[in-house]
This record gives C-alpha cells, structure tokens and sequence, in this order.
C-alpha cells in the first residue's frame, strides 16, 4: 500500500446505506474547515433515486440519491471514496461491488460482524487493485481541515476541541475507533495536533494495517511524527515492528498497545473488539509494546504516560526545527439546527399552524382533549366523535343520536340523483376509489344537498324577524332566490319524503324545543299552496332541526351559533353522509365490471 494522501480537501466520496446523521457531519465538519465542496457527492440507497436535503453551512443542499453503485459512480466520477453504511450481511458485497468501480480507491467499512473469509477476499482484491480498505468494524478516519469518514471524532463541539478543523503535524493510527477520538484530544493538547488519523477497526483481519497506515504517513512530507495505539490480540503490531527494524520509518513513532491487563485474568479474556483477546504471548500487550520498543518506537511505561511521550516527543522535533509553528484559525460557527436549539430553549420560533381539535403526540390521540381509549370505553358513537370534532365538545346524547341519524338517512339515495350518477360514471371510466367519490361529492351545492347551511341561515333570520311565511317566501321571490330546504325532484305534497318524517319525529319527542322546524313547516304549508313539490326536503328539515340544537341543547353561547350558521358545518354532515354511499356506488360499478359509459344521442336535444 505505502505511498502518500488519501484525502485533501477537494475529495469527494460516495456514502452507502444512507444515515442522516453520518452525513450532516461530513458536511458540518466540511463547513468548519472552509471546504468549497461538500465532501460528500452522493448517497446510494438501494432501490430508491432522488435527491437528499442536507445543511452546508446554513445552506440547504440536495445531494443526488442513486439506487446503484455503479450509477453513483457514473455520476460523479471525481469521488473516490466509498463510505459503506451497510449491515454486516450486506458490507462485503457492497464493498466489493465499490471496489471494482474503477473511480473508487478507497472503501471505508463501518459494520461489525463482516464474515473474516469474505474480509480476506476484500483485502486481497484491493492489494491486487491499488486500492485501499479501512475497517470493517471501523468508526472511519480523519484528515484534519480536509475530510472526514462519518462519525468519526464524534460530535462539532469534539471536533473544535481537538482543532480537527485544521492540519497539525502527527499521523495517527488505532485499531479503537473510540480510542481514537480520546486519542485526537490527548495529541490536541500536547502537540500542534492531528493531520491524519486512522482507526483500521478491530477485527481479526482488517483491511488496511497499522504498519499500512505508519508507512504511508512516513510518505506524507507534513507528518513529523506518528502515534500507534495497537490492541492485545493478532500479530498486526508485528509488520510495524519489521518495518522499523528494517528501518522503512525515519520519523520518530510514539507506540502503546493496550491491554495489558490481560495478565490479571487466569483464562483468555476477549475484549471488545473481535480481534481483541489474550492468546498467545506473542500476542499479548506486553510482548508487543516490548518488541516495538526493541524495534526503536517511543514507548511509555503505561497508558497513563503515552500522553508525556508524544509531548515530549513532539517538543523535542519543535526543538529541532522539524516542525513549523501551526497558523492558527479560527473555525466559523456551526449554525444549529432549529430543532435542537428549541429544545434547548435558546430559540423561539413562530409556528405555522395553529390546531385545536385533536393532539396525536401523546401516547394515544386525543379529539378536543377526550384521549381515544375513553371514547372506546364509554362506547361513544360517530355523533360523539364529530361532536368533538366540529363542535370541540361532548354533546348530549339525543344530540349525537340526532347527528347519527342525519348520517344514516343520508348515506344514500339511489343511483339516479347527482352525485351517484357522478361517481358510477367515474367508476366506469376506471377512475379509482378517491377519484370517484370526490367526482360525486363536487355535485353537492345549493341544488343537490348542500342547501342544509342556507336552509339553515335563512330559516333563522325569517324566524328570528318573526317575518310570517308569506313576508319570508315572497321576500325571497323578490331577489330571486330559491328558499333553500324547500323543494324536490321526486317528492311531493302526496309522495313525502320519509327522511324529514323520521327527523321530525325524533326531534319532536327528543329535543327540548322544534320551534325552528315548526318554523319550517309553515313555510312549507305556504310553498305547497303553490307547488306540490315545493315540500320541506331533507336539507331544510337538518338545517332547521339543528338550529333547533343548537339552541335548545344549552351547549353553545348565541355567538357560538352565529358562527357556525355563519361558517357553515352543517353541509359536512351531507358530504359525510354521501361519502358512505358514494363509495357504495364505486364498489358496486367495480363489482358489476361495468364499461364505459356513455349517454345515448337518443337523450339529447341537438338543436341550433
Ligand atoms: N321553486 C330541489 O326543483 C330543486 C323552489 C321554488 C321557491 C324553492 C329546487 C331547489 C332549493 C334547494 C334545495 C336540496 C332543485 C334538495 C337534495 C338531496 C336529495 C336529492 C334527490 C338526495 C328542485 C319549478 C318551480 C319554479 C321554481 C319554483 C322550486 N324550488 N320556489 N323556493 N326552493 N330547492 N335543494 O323540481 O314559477 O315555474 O319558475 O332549488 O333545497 O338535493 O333525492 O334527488 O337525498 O339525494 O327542478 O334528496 O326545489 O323545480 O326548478 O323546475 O322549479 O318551483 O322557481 O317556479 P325542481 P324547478 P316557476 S334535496
């Protein structure tokens, strides 16, 4: 492998299985370091294509999503890392599949568990190909003020402390990634701090080694000294140690190999990492840190006294003139995201919308406060829900029955009247469900069932005028307006509408008061003396009967019904109604298989 930079500041790379969070920070860590281009080209999530919205800086950027490695390849051919977010089961396919693209030399592998054998084959293709593997079981790598792999060095704020933001003078291996991130603070500290750091991942078989790394930061001009921190376990230390026998490293290493407590333990000891166990001797902590010392790395006594070594180690190289002081910069801020600074109380933000029927961020939803499970437990009914819903509070039960009513007796009245001709049309043409029913429901207006509002508004103006049926109806011939509620294709004075008799006769042993629909009836009385089929329909008798709740349940203030005669709810309770039998009428048509329909030339009058 040797040779020199993986990254610089322009690299790019291709993120696999996409994560959110891994991404923000490449771009996070992008905008602290001043980059111009994300670092991260594009994202390959299987299946799905698109765009991804993502913060560069304060600004919102749409990175292209790609089903395919080989597209995002395609794609972007000046990315030539490849970042694998994959699951254990998928990382070795992916993986290989990244690495036979000729744009890729390097693949990161973050998952754990990857099968050795099908490590070995990865290792052993990106040899043959000049390619370069870091993990599996890796958090990634790092080129401080360049570019980073994912999450590694942990959150902004970490970043800022260990100046990440910005090229130091030592290279950096480990085979921890959670070591590596507490080792990029200890180097911080006591050196001018971090220009590549690398955690190889701590399986038995990595893709890239710690002597891989040592000497490729050996070829780096702007390294001055490395620091390793190897593992209990395997024998990766022992190439590093042939290396600097055969002395391939003339820059001063600064060595520790953890674990070596192992001893303390009467049987093998597995730590963390697959990698990490006491076997052999040789493969101990000690035996390693011994024969990295004997091979002419700097190693400390303990863990505790590695961060004195690369102190003193990296003063004496200040002392040589080795190393030049670090220009130092100041990172610009992180913009935070709206979300978390809320949450913080840092920030206040208006809200767009404004809700006060129903809440579903609790545990269960709640209609204008009453919670799901206690109107299951009451045995509430559709009335009480839209009670709660429309009217935002729980209405007596004679109230709700009467909404039920409303429902059930309007749920349909045969296939002839507008808006079932509407739908089974529409069903026909081989429209779907919504497409149907919402074809029928745009019929409802102040012909067809949606005169229950005006019946309703104007009802209540005559009656509270006291205007006599006469001084009402002739009023209203006057400007021309129909008398909404009255009226009927079918029904008449001797073929009554059973609806507004079953309505009527509910209201009158329920409610406390009908004096609006008695109202009613007289106009009615009036009208038929002048057409049999001007009868009170089944939209004046709701529209009178609910002012008649409204009024006489005591539940709502004078102003409360003026404004919802004034809004106008009581045509929902139609569109509610029909809904149930306009899908009816498209299930029906779908079941029947019926073909197009067309409207005879026979049925129509073509005429000049
Ligand atoms: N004339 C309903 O009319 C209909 C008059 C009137 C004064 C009136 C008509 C009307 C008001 C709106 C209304 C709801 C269009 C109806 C419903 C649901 C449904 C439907 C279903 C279901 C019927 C003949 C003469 C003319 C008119 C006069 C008519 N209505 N005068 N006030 N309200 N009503 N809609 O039969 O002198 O000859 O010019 O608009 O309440 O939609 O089952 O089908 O469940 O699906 O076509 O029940 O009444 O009468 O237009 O030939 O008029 O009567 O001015 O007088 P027609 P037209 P003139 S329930």
């Amino acid at each position: 492998m040797a040779t020199g930079q993986l990254f610089s500041r322009t690299t790019q790379a291709l993120f696999y299985n996409y994560k959110q969070l891994p991404v923000q920070r490449m771009l996070d860590f992008d905008f602290l370091c001043g980059r111009e281009t994300p670092s991260v080209a594009g994202i390959i999530n299987p299946g799905s294509e698109g765009f991804q919205k993502l913060f560069f800086g304060q600004e919102e950027i749409a990175i292209p999503v790609h089903a395919a490695i080989e597209a995002a390849c395609f794609a972007h051919p000046t990315a030539d890392v490849f970042i694998n977010f994959a699951s254990f089961r998928s990382a070795a396919a992916s993986s290989m599949a990244a690495l036979k693209q000729p744009t890729i030399k390097v693949v990161a592998i973050i998952a754990e568990g990857v099968p050795e054998s099908d490590t070995k084959q990865l290792i052993a293709y990106a040899r043959a190909n000049n390619k370069v593997v870091i993990g599996p079981a890796t958090v990634g790598g790092i080129q401080a003020g360049a570019f980073k792999i994912g999450d590694t060095a942990g959150t902004i704020d970490n970043i800022i402390q260990c100046k990440l933001y910005r090229p130091g003078s030592v290279g950096f291996v480990s085979k921890s990634g959670g070591m590596s991130n507490e080792m990029y603070n200890t180097v911080a500290r006591v050196t001018d701090g971090i220009y590549e750091g690398i955690a190889i991942g701590g399986d038995v078989f990595p893709g890239s080694t710690l002597s891989d790394h040592i000497l490729r930061f050996n070829n780096i001009p702007q390294i001055k000294m490395m620091v390793v921190l190897g593992e209990l376990g395997g024998r990766d230390e022992y190439s590093l140690v042939e290396a600097l026998k055969l002395g391939k490293v003339n820059k001063p290493v600064v060595a520790w190999v953890s674990g070596t407590c192992a001893r303390l333990f009467k049987s093998e000891v597995q730590f963390g990492h697959a990698g990490a166990k006491s076997g052999g001797e040789m493969e101990s902590a000690q035996a390693k840190n011994q024969a990295l010392m004997d091979a002419g790395a700097i190693v400390p006594t303990s863990f505790e006294a590695l961060e004195s070594a690369i102190k003193e180690t990296f003063e004496k190289l200040v002392e040589e003139g080795k190393v030049s002081p670090i220009k130092e910069v100041t990172p610009p801020q992180i913009p935070e995201d709206l979300s978390s600074a809320i949450k913080s109380g840092k920030v206040r933000a208006p809200t767009h919308i404004i809700s006060t029927i129903s809440d579903d961020r609790g545990e269960e939803p709640c209609y204008a406060g009453v919670p799901m499970s206690s109107i299951i437990e009451q045995g509430l009914g559709v009335g009480d829900v839209i009670s709660l819903l429309w009217f935002k509070r729980s209405l007596p039960r004679y109230c709700t029955k009467f909404i039920e009513i409303c429902i059930m007796l309007c749920a349909d009245h045969g296939p002839c009247v507008s808006g079932a001709h509407n739908t089974i049309v529409t069903a026909r043409a081989g429209k779907d469900l919504v497409s149907s029913l919402v074809s029928g429901l745009l019929t409802i207006g102040p012909r067809f069932g949606g005169a229950i509002d005006d019946a309703a508004r104007y009802f209540k103006d005559a009656c509270d005028r006291n205007l006599t049926p006469y001084e009402f109806v002739e009023g209203m011939k006057k400007k021309g307006i129909r008398v909404p509620g009255i009226g009927h294709r079918i029904k008449s004075r001797d073929n009554r509408d059973k609806r507004v008799e079953l309505l009527q006769k509910f209201a009158r042993s329920n409610f406390p008061s009908v004096k609006y629909m008695e109202y009613a009836v007289t106009v009615e009385s009036y009208t038929l003396s002048k057409a049999n089929n001007l009868v009170l329909n089944v939209d004046g008798a709701i529209g009178s009967l609910f002012l008649d709740l409204l009024a006489g349940s005591g539940m709502f203030t004078k102003q409360e019904i003026d404004e919802i005669v004034q809004i106008g709810y009581l045509n929902g309770l139609f569109v509610l109604a029909r809904s149930i039998g306009l899908i009816g009428h498209t299930f029906d048509q779908k079941r029947l298989k019926q073909p197009l329909y067309r409207h005879p030339w026979e049925d129509v009058l073509y005429t000049k």
